[in-house]
């Protein structure tokens, strides 16, 4: 047990640099307001609220090079990061509510940072794998594992504080199926482990998870958990719903497997956008979803 105190970190993280869809950034403030902290509370955990994007300063460059908001992204993720490894080192857990995906490179270096022998489990229907070179959309948020692996020459502007402090061999993907060419080609040559959907049907969640855990050893374990890995019946509201994805049982089991290990060390959930939602009801299913992965993960439904 990685925290016998009970203390968590919930790390606010609102943040939509990493992409061009305006809301994603409501995610936190949403998942509060349905009172998530209070039942963290209720699950006998010490909770203290993090706030690092406070006054962060408006973005005025438009796109430096191939990828938009650069710098941006750089500040806002070098923030969470130092939020994340204090906690860390203050044996907090720490929880971070996104927000668009890029801030994981602030979330697993952190995490890196403290525990150098963790293994990470990337939960989306995305790979976030694009290079500077290979990305079409020039979005951050479809590139964070691509600097945490180091994959990036050059990072452009306040980008080059991230360390590249992750091995290929310490990633895990589950629920992939909308990846773009060079990314395919990268995971196929760094022999990355990946479950896509198709695994997902062919083993059982229950099997992709214990395959998963095996493949990253005995050491500690952080999940960056993107919400639109989940189909977008239970989750609409998100900035790029996928059909075909996770069930919510899948999702919710995931984490829970997760949590009975008791070797989860950090948890993001990201790409909530209440924005998006068509109806009332979008909203309340994409927000009690988000709440649910993290209580899970925090050992609710755990007899
Ligand atoms: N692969 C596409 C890109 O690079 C879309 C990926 C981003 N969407 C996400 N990330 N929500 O998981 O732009
Ligand atoms: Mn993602
Ligand atoms: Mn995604
Ligand atoms: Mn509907």
């Amino acid at each position: 047990d990685y925290y016998p105190q009970r203390k968590l970190a919930l790390v606010l993280a609102p943040f939509s640099g990493g992409q061009g869809k305006s809301g994603v950034e409501k995610g936190p403030e949403y998942m509060l307001r349905q009172g998530l902290a209070h039942e963290i509370q209720e699950l006998g955990w010490d909770v203290t609220k993090h706030e690092p994007l406070k006054a962060l300063p408006e973005s005025d460059e438009v796109q430096s090079g191939k990828v938009k908001n650069a710098n941006l992204v750089g500040e806002a993720t070098e923030r969470i990061y130092r939020t994340n490894l204090e906690a860390l080192n203050q044996d907090s857990f720490p929880l971070t509510l996104g927000g668009d995906h890029s801030i994981a490179m602030g979330t697993v270096s952190a995490v890196l940072g403290k525990h150098p022998d963790a293994g990470l489990l990337w939960i989306d229907a995305h790979a976030d794998i694009n290079t500077l070179q290979g990305t079409e959309s020039g979005n951050l948020h479809g590139c964070p594992v691509s600097f945490l692996l180091g994959l990036n020459k050059e990072a452009p502007g306040k980008l080059s504080w991230v360390p590249s402090k992750l091995h290929p061999s310490k990633i895990v993907y589950i629920g992939l199926r909308d990846l773009d060419p060079p990314e395919k080609r990268i995971i196929k040559e760094l022999g990355i482990k990946a479950f896509s959907m198709y695994h997902v049907d062919r083993y059982g969640i229950n099997q992709v998870i214990e395959m998963a855990l095996q493949h990253l050893g005995n050491g500690p374990v952080m999940c960056s958990y993107d919400v639109d890995a989940i189909d977008p019946q239970y989750v609409p509201a998100t900035g790029t719903p996928v059909r075909g994805g996770l069930t919510l049982r899948e999702a919710l089991f995931l984490v829970e497997r997760l949590a009975e290990t008791g070797k989860l060390v950090a948890l993001d959930v990201v790409e909530v956008n209440p924005q998006l939602a068509t109806d009332d009801v979008h909203v309340v299913d994409t927000i009690n979803a988000g709440c649910a992965l993290a209580r899970c993960a925090l050992g609710e439904t755990l007899l």
